[in-house]
Formats: structure tokens, sequence, C-alpha cells
């Protein structure tokens, strides 16, 4: 077992690193729930391996899988990769796995939320969360490191920090009756400030447009480094998306980060829309909770990316925007390799690169 700590990291002096922060390891989870992968998780798995080989060129990576299906990644998986066996429900380890904490000495802590597969009984996406809920313990102790359980339902997916005090967050998932109903915003924000150590909290209203995690802010912006953020824009009047994008335009340009800082807004083109096809809804499980059939929105990010070790993963999605979306993501981290990795079949399960990793950031003292 890991030692569990009954503090805090703020009280004991650990704030969260941001993303853009040196990474000693990245995290994922095979994909094979059939609810969520069409012909038993093949055309995603192809696509976590091609996210995981282009992580592995600047990081390592871990691997979790349960046992039944422990051969079929090792196999598919280059030997460099560690593969180890923990079972998940689902395949989303920003949200399940731990988040960690570090301070100027160099040590490392994790956090690890409570999960409840985006909503419980309430608005949740499966029954039976127990195995993601217990990941993030396991993985703080296959690295080694002490855990506090922070009493909020939270993925972490639905938190971006800079690293210098501010947190980004929305409305829209935070508050929503199925995570904390009973809380309010500011004990949410005692929460977040005891455990990530961070100063000031930036509310979105709302996340992307028929976002299932009822509007996770990776899906709809990242922290590019302090006082600079990428923002998925939208010019189409007539889409949904529009007055989403434009209202969290107006948050980031009118609000001040926890350094004072007037924050760069950076904007991401939208891809598409783009929306489930025949094909695609075919030869998967049926599930009471998540809409898979033909014709259904799909949540397309840009900002959906992972920033690790001086290079960026971002999704492609075999459409126009993709081109651009590279050279403005190249021209944001001039100093970074930036990969694209087509992603639609990740895409058809719910998120993007960003929400299947997570990482662990190197203890360093200072
Ligand atoms: O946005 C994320 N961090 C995760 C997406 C989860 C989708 C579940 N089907």
């Amino acid at each position: 077992m890991s030692t569990t700590l009954n503090t805090s990291p703020k009280l004991d002096g650990f704030r969260m690193p941001a993303e853009h922060e040196p990474q000693d390891q990245v995290w994922m989870a095979w994909p094979t729930r059939e609810d969520n992968w069409r012909e038993k998780g093949k055309h995603a798995q192809a696509e976590f391996v091609a996210v995981a080989t282009a992580i592995a060129q600047s990081t390592n990576v871990t691997f979790i899988v349960d046992a039944k299906h422990y051969e079929q990644a090792r196999t598919a998986l280059p030997d460099q990769i560690r593969v180890i066996e923990i079972p998940s429900d689902d395949c989303w380890m920003r949200d399940i796995g731990a988040t960690y904490v570090v301070n100027d000495l160099g040590e490392r802590r994790a956090n690890s939320w409570q999960f409840n597969a985006w909503g419980g009984e309430l608005d949740g996406l499966y029954d039976s969360w127990e195995q993601d809920n217990a990941v993030a313990e396991k993985m703080a102790m296959v690295t080694g490191d002490p855990v506090y359980q922070v009493p909020l339902i939270l993925e972490g997916g639905s938190i971006h920090v800079d690293g210098e005090g501010t947190l980004f967050t929305t409305e829209e998932c935070l508050l929503h009756p199925s995570r904390n109903p009973h809380l309010g915003k500011n004990d949410i924000e005692d929460l977040l400030k005891a455990y990530l150590n961070v100063e000031k909290i930036i509310w979105l209203k709302d996340g992307l447009y028929n976002d299932e995690t009822n509007g996770h802010v990776d899906n709809i912006m990242h922290v590019i480094r302090p006082g600079v953020v990428a923002l998925t824009d939208c010019d189409d009047s007539d889409d949904p998306q529009y007055a989403i994008s434009k209202a969290a335009l107006k948050v980031l340009s009118e609000t001040i980060d926890a350094k004072g800082r007037a924050l760069e807004i950076i904007k991401l083109p939208l891809p598409g829309p783009l929306f489930v096809s025949e094909d695609e809804a075919q030869n998967l499980l049926e599930s009471d909770s998540m809409n898979r059939q033909a014709g259904e929105r799909l949540a397309a990010s840009y900002a959906n990316f992972l920033i690790t070790n001086k290079s960026i993963i971002f999704p492609t999605f075999g459409v126009k925007t993709d081109e651009q979306a590279r050279e403005i993501l190249q021209k944001a981290f001039p100093e970074f390799t930036v990969t694209g990795v087509y992603a639609r079949n990740i895409l058809l399960g719910g998120g993007n690169i960003h929400c299947i990793t997570q990482q662990v950031p190197i203890k360093c003292a200072v």
C-alpha cells in the first residue's frame, strides 16, 4: 500500500506543476470496452499505439491493462513502452489517473480524486466504475508516491493549471448536479486551492458543444504557458459552438490570472463539425448512456493535445483544418516538436489525446 496523507498539498508546501514543466512519465490505459470501442477496440487500439509511440520519442510511457488483454497490449505496443496489469472500466487516464503535486525539495505526491464515470447514477456514462476509481491509488503505488484522498468527485480533464497559481475550469462540469451537489462554488474553490495549491480559479461557463463529460475544460482550451492559452474558436454563428466559444473568449479576455497578467489568447479552428458515420455506428455493443448513433455530433477539438517534454502531440481528423491547427500550434510552441496523430477513432469514444494520457512530473529540487 502507498502511504495515505491526511493533510493537504497546500499545507505541506506542494503544488500541481503545469503540463509544460518537465515530465518523468506519461500513463495510458488500453481501450477494450465493447460498448464504447467498435470491433472490440481494434481501431482505437491502433490509434492509442500511434499516440504512445509519438509520446515515447520524448517521454517514457506506461500502459495499464487488465489480465485478459495483457498479451494483446504487450504485442501491439513497442518494447520500450512498459505494460503493467491494472484493471480499469474504460481507458481515460486523464480522468482516472492521479494528479501529481511537487515541492521545491524534489519530492512528489499524488492526489486521488473520487471518480463516478462522469456523473454517477444521475448522468454517468456507464455503471460500475470501481476499477476506474481505484486506478489513481495504484498508479501512485507504482510511481512510489504518497497519496492524498481528495474528498471531491472530479476528473483530471476538467481542470488545467498554469503552474503559477491559476486554474481553469468550467461551471458546466464542476457545478453539475451529478458531481458534488452538496458543495457550492466557494466550497469547490476551497478544495481546489487546498489540493492543487492554486490561488485563482478562472471559470468558463461551458465546455465544447455535445461533450458527454459535461463540458471538460481540456476539450475546449489548453494552457500554452503562463499568461498564454489556446481556445477553440468558431466562426459560424449558426453553429451551437459559436455562442459557447464567444462566451469563453469574453471570460478569458476580461479576467487576469493569479499573477495579475491579462491573458494572450491563441485561437484554434474548430474541426468539422464532424458526425458519427453509418459504418462507425456498427459493431459495438449498445450502451444505456453513451450515444454512438450515426449522425451524432462529435465533440472534436484540436485543444485536446498533450504537452510532454518539448513535444506537442495533437489530434488530426483528416480534414482541411488539420494543417492550420499544426501551424498555429507550431507558432505557439516555437521550440517544441509538434506531431499530429490521426485520432478519429479516439474521438468516437468521446475524448481525445489529452483525455487518454496523464503525465507524472519529475521530482526536482530547486
Ligand atoms: O475529456 C476527457 N478528459 C475524457 C473523455 C471521456 C469520454 C468518455 N466516453
